[in-house]
């Protein structure tokens, strides 16, 4: 499609089940992305290259996944204009809320956008939502993607009449 790729970058290769998610939905969607390790503590000075030349390599949106002592989103903000989203992985003995508390709390003047703990589909979903701003065929599947979330959910409501039915 032509519209601007989207980063995945995690901080550990640890990461990569729970950002697999991410990853799906953005294939479903047809979009260009890459996935990348990068740490804000292992690998600092890759990290913030990275994200300072995010924009000129034709990325429109950068999705950054951490868990712990997550600044690996506060950190790629830092180096560019472009939106960050930030997921808080659940990786340690608090249960991601470490990550979710260092991942949200941003200083105001450099923004993370910030899904739930885990919440790698709805990373790639609101990647897809900016790139769609001025791109009509993927607003046009995501409204699909709308449109059959909803039918889902009104076929299980269905069904599950019908199985009470039987009780
Ligand atoms: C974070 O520390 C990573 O994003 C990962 O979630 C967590 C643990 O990393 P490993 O010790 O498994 O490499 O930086």
């Amino acid at each position: 499609m032509d519209c601007k790729k989207v980063a995945i970058v995690m901080g550990s290769k640890s990461d990569l089940k729970n950002v697999m998610g991410a990853v799906n939905t953005l294939k479903s969607l047809e979009i260009d992305y890459e996935v990348r390790i990068m740490s804000a503590h292992r690998t600092p000075e890759a990290a913030c290259a990275f994200a300072s030349k995010a924009r000129e390599n034709g990325f429109g949106v950068i999705i950054a996944a951490a868990g712990k002592a997550a600044h690996l989103a506060g950190v790629l903000a830092a180096h560019t204009t472009l939106p960050v989203i930030g997921i808080p992985i659940k990786a340690s003995a608090l249960e991601g809320i470490d990550a979710l508390l260092s991942t949200v709390q941003m200083p105001k003047g450099v923004p993370v956008a910030t899904v739930a703990i885990d919440g790698a589909e709805n990373a790639a979903i609101l990647a897809a939502q900016i790139l769609a701003v001025n791109q009509p065929e993927l607003a046009e599947k995501l409204s699909q993607m709308k449109s059959n979330m909803a039918q889902e959910v009104l076929n299980a409501d269905k069904q599950l009449q019908e199985e009470l039915k039987n009780l």
